[in-house]
């Protein structure tokens, strides 16, 4: 059975709790549920891991593809905008990367306009609340459907 990762970066952690007129009320816990249940409709398996420390989100991406992952679902937080560090992580591992953003960070303050890590994943879901986290997952097993 095909294996993905789920993984939040900074702050994700307080989804539900703060901003909701920005992130929603959901929680973390329910973010997980509803992934946890489209992974199940697709007969895939999900992983999830959230850290405030950049060093311990590049240490799951380098850990990806011994940890069998078929692909990765990264929504690196602020990380995006200016880590070059997590850049070079993904940019080092083959296993795809598809960043999520719950809000559209394209309309939102300048310095959330320009992300340094999209270049080097496999593409960008922005505004689309969690449903993002739903449309990549779904996006790897349909264009992995088939390959081992
Ligand atoms: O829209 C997204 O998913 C972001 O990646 C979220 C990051 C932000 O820095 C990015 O520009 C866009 C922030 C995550 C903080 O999440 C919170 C959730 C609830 C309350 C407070 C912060």
């Amino acid at each position: 059975m095909k294996k993905y990762l789920v993984l939040n970066g900074p702050n994700l952690n307080l989804l539900g709790k703060r901003e909701p007129g920005i992130y929603g009320t959901d929680s973390l816990a329910s973010l997980t549920e509803r992934v946890k249940k489209a992974a199940d409709q697709s007969r895939v398996t999900v992983d999830f891991f959230q850290s405030n420390h950049e060093g311990a989100l590049i240490d799951q991406l380098h850990a990806a593809e011994e940890n069998g992952y078929s692909g990765i679902i990264l929504n690196p937080g602020a990380l995006t905008h200016y880590s070059y560090a997590l850049r070079d992580a993904i940019s080092s591992i083959t296993v795809p990367v598809i960043e999520v953003h719950i809000s559209n960070i394209h309309a939102r303050e300048e310095f959330r306009h320009h992300s340094v890590t999209a270049a080097v994943s496999r593409g960008q879901i922005a505004g689309l609340g969690l449903y993002g986290y739903e449309l990549a997952l779904k996006f790897f097993t349909e264009a992995q459907k088939g390959r081992e």
